[in-house]
């Protein structure tokens, strides 16, 4: 195909020069860097949540996907490690994921992307230039910095009503940012049920041990009570390999008789994550999951059964994902989203999101950046561009080969819809789009 400029008839882009090959490359690069996106599904914190927000590089560097690859690259043992201060920790990580090793893993070479953002040493022998630059960095000014950085408008958070730690700041009343939106995340509830019912009964509902009676609808007065004061955009609940639906169990129960009508009654999508193998190594803590190929069909029936509720799913096993694709095709109120955890890897991406664009158009959202550390967005989100511009870009060659003309308000409208409308339609936010200047 020529790059001759003509003329593009179709509704779209109508008027605007059709792109030639090197031409859509640029343009897709462009507008990935102009589009200001939303993280989905995070783990970090608004300012008035306090200490609850991870940043700084101790932190980047004692990440539980870092934590997992210094056990395979040091001698040291977990029991040792969990004896040592956070900084003790992330000296002991530098020096043998960075200085000892190339740090050529994704996680490593997030922490590098990052370094180099800010100017910092990326090869030190120790981090105390690092330590220097973020004691020195202001919260809510770095926070901008760093969304700036990222190319993201707003993050979503995972915010627990059972966190002993978050909890009682909820309750106290905590002042909303416009930059982090709140979501109930439910794991204690439907997945450790028997460890957690006491902190309902504390809190004032009656429930039992079996969640059997009243139990049911008092959970539901818990989460309206919840959904009342955290305005959550939506519920969230991680689930293991092993879920099914319907099932005989109190999670089965939960679920069917008091979080699926509450989000329907609040007008809020579920999101379920699926397919952790938990504590496969407990030694490891938060770094000792697994995954594992999960039963979509129970997908499938939530989706029929209950066809007024909205479902975001991510599903952690390679496996699962035509599967995922094949009942996005038959249900519109189920939203794929994000490639999560151990996903989240360029050659991973790259093949899922090529099935999502050829199953599914560009009705799904490509990704989140599940970060837990506030930095950690600059190099995610860098990847994610990096990574998914020569897919869309060969998706627009092939449809332009086809003899379908492409202009880059095409490419500016789909990109939009990809990282900003489809989640923002789904979980009904305001419609505005994030765009700077772009180049
Ligand atoms: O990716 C992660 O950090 C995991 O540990 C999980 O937190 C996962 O993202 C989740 O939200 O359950
Ligand atoms: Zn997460």
């Amino acid at each position: 195909m020529s790059s001759t400029i003509v003329q593009n008839p179709t509704a779209s882009g109508a008027g605007q020069p059709v792109l030639g090959p090197q031409e859509i490359l640029r343009a897709v690069e462009g507008e990935l860097a102009a589009t200001r996106f939303i993280d989905v599904h995070t783990h970090l914190f608004m300012p008035s949540l306090g200490k609850l927000g991870l940043w700084g590089i101790d932190e980047l560097i004692t990440y539980h996907y870092l934590e997992a690859e210094l056990f395979r690259s040091s001698d040291l043992k977990p029991e040792e490690y969990w004896k040592m201060s956070k900084r003790e920790k992330a000296d002991a990580i530098w020096r043998a994921l960075f200085v000892e090793n190339a740090p050529v893993s994704e996680a490593t070479r997030g922490v590098v992307a990052v370094l180099n953002a800010f100017g910092l040493p990326t090869n030190g022998s120790d981090l105390a230039k690092a330590r220097e630059f973020f004691a020195g960095q202001k919260q809510e000014a770095h926070i901008r910095r760093v969304f700036d950085l990222a190319g993201v408008s707003e993050v979503v958070m995972t915010n627990d009503p059972l966190d002993p730690d978050e909890a009682p700041l909820w309750e106290r009343g905590v002042e909303p940012d416009s930059q982090f939106h709140p979501v109930l995340r439910l794991d204690r509830i439907l997945n450790k049920w028997p460890e957690h019912w006491r902190v309902l009964v504390a809190q004032g509902y009656a429930v039992n041990d079996g969640a059997t009676g009243q139990s049911v609808s008092e959970v539901r007065r818990f989460l309206a009570e919840w959904c009342k004061r955290m305005q959550p955009i939506y519920m969230a609940v991680s689930l293991p390999d092993t879920f099914q639906f319907p099932e005989e169990s109190t999670r089965a129960r939960l679920l069917a008789e008091a979080v699926v009508p509450s989000c329907r009654e609040f007008g809020i999508p579920l999101s379920l994550m699926i397919g952790v193998r938990y504590q496969v190594n407990p030694a490891l803590r938060l770094a000792g999951d697994g995954a594992g190929k999960a039963d979509l069909r129970a997908v499938e029936r939530l989706c029929t059964a209950y066809p007024e509720n909205r479902f975001l799913i991510s599903v952690l096993s390679r496996e699962n994902q035509h599967e995922l694709c094949v009942y996005a095709r038959k249900f519109n109120n189920l939203m794929p989203f994000g490639c999560w955890w151990f996903l989240n890897n360029p050659s991973v991406v790259e093949e899922i999101t090529r099935e999502r664009l050829e199953m599914l158009g560009t009705s799904f959202i490509p990704q989140h950046s599940d970060a837990r550390v506030l930095e950690q967005v600059i190099y995610k989100w860098r990847n994610t561009r990096r990574t998914l511009a020569p897919i869309l870009a060969n998706t627009y060659r092939l449809l332009a080969e086809d003899g379908r003309p492409v202009t880059r308000s095409d490419i500016q409208r789909d990109i939009t819809r990809l990282f900003r409308s489809n989640f923002e339609q789904f979980v009904g936010l305001r419609g505005e789009h994030g765009r700077v200047g772009a180049a």
